[in-house]
């Protein structure tokens, strides 16, 4: 979003204002009640307004056009914003908020300790506004910005053979997306930000994202280093090579070589090298918010679970390597037919159980299993999970087996937590 900022602190009326009002819009309807308040302070609260509604988050835009009720829009020069206030199922969350002036003050209140202060203070705002107006501000949705995850990363780790090891560190990334949709629910915009953690594996790998879109788009790939110059010759003989950091154009299917893994040495561990794609959409008529499903799904005693979210269902970081049959998909699984490769953990992995080969962990910068150590050994409850649904937050540190949060075989790559 395309709001600039100059930051001065001001609490006082603001911050009194602005966070009743979603306390009211949000939770029941919206009232105004009256108040003395003076000209200058409402000409002061000005432009647009947003309101961005999930059903597990809510982050607001707000403001008003000067003087008149129109539509808003996003390129006011003065405006009231109040943003980045979020709620998931039981705490808040706040990331900033601004009012801006006639005399193009800002006014952040980031420093609130919480949240709850954030929205009285948003409510409060509204409130004063309603009141200079003499009636009840609507809220209107200018667009919403889906994150995943909420804050931080989840990490991707690739178990990169059948019958393996298990220990998912073969390559692993950290993993961010916004999806930025307009009033409408169209999609407008995809910033995709990958972060190269950990290559632990004696074959290398083209590490792709593909993602799936209707129509024609521009896309713009950065790194933090550049692109490796050297294709990469995979097991049937197909080569690949990274995508340069540039702007290109595409259409129907989005599909970037992030990462070719023969760059790094082995092992290769806390490496930070980063890789963000930005995707504008030509026609984001063509490409409406959907309920999604994920892409995998598992079952135990006749019940379906899933082991990411579904948003997922758009995200495909595939992978291809130099070993036999080496190309997995993000709903690519394996059942274990094998167990002789597993090493470093008391809990073998049955045979009969599926797993994936692209693992997902919603947990910000998650340390995975030590070379060659499945992850049954750290993380005691993996096994669990895939057998039964149950333990779903098994990649918490504190589900550690005890004795495991070292660094060694059978313990985590780094760290420790
Ligand atoms: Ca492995
Ligand atoms: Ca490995």
């Amino acid at each position: 979003m395309r709001y600039t900022k100059r930051i001065i602190w001001r609490p006082g009326i603001v911050a009194a204002a602005v966070f009743a009002f979603l306390a009211v819009v949000f939770f029941t309807s919206h009232t105004s009640v009256r108040a003395e308040v003076t000209a200058d302070k409402a000409w002061a609260m000005i432009e647009m307004m947003e309101l961005q509604k999930t059903a597990t988050d809510w982050n607001f835009y707000g403001g008003y056009r000067k003087g008149e009720w129109v539509e808003p829009c996003l390129d006011g020069t003065e405006l009231v914003n109040i943003f980045g206030v979020t709620k998931t199922s039981s705490e808040w969350y706040e990331l900033a908020m601004m009012y801006r002036d006639d005399a193009f003050s800002a006014y952040y209140a980031g420093d609130w300790t919480t949240a709850k202060d954030k929205a009285e203070y948003a409510k409060d705002i509204f409130d004063y506004l309603n009141n200079y107006c003499g009636q009840t501000i609507g809220f209107w949705k200018l667009g919403e910005i889906v994150t995943y995850p909420l804050t931080g990363n989840v990490y991707i780790g690739y178990e990169d053979w059948y019958n393996g090891d298990f220990d998912y560190n073969d390559f692993g990334m950290k993993f961010s997306v916004q999806e930025i949709y307009d009033k409408k629910d169209y999609l407008l915009e995809v910033k995709m930000t990958f972060t190269a953690v950990v290559y632990d594996s004696g074959m290398d790998h083209l590490i792709h994202i593909r993602r799936p879109f209707n129509g024609d788009f521009t896309y713009n790939v950065s790194r933090s280093v550049p692109a490796y110059p050297y294709y990469l010759t995979l097991w049937d003989g197909a080569t690949g090579i990274e995508t340069p950091a540039g702007t290109y154009s595409g259409s129907g299917e989005l599909d970037v070589v992030l990462f070719n893994t023969s760059k790094y040495s082995w092992p290769q561990k806390e490496i930070g090298e980063t890789v963000v794609v930005d995707v504008i959409l030509a026609n984001p008529e063509l490409n409406p918010k959907e309920e999604l499903t994920p892409p995998r799904s598992y079952f135990a005693n006749g019940t379906e679970f899933f082991d990411m979210a579904p948003i997922m269902a758009n995200y495909d970081p595939w992978e291809e390597g130099t070993l036999y049959e080496c190309r997995f998909h993000i709903d690519d699984t394996q059942v274990i037919s094998s167990t002789g490769n597993q090493h470093y953990t008391p809990d073998i992995i049955p045979t009969g159980t599926e797993t994936p080969f692209i693992l997902i962990v919603p947990y910000t910068d998650w340390i995975p299993p030590y070379e060659d150590s499945t992850i049954t050994g750290p993380y005691q409850y993996f096994d669990d999970f895939y057998m039964t649904g149950m333990y779903a937050n098994w990649y918490d540190p504190s589900n550690l087996r005890a004795g495991r949060n070292n660094v060694a075989y059978g313990g985590i790559s780094w760290g420790p937590y």
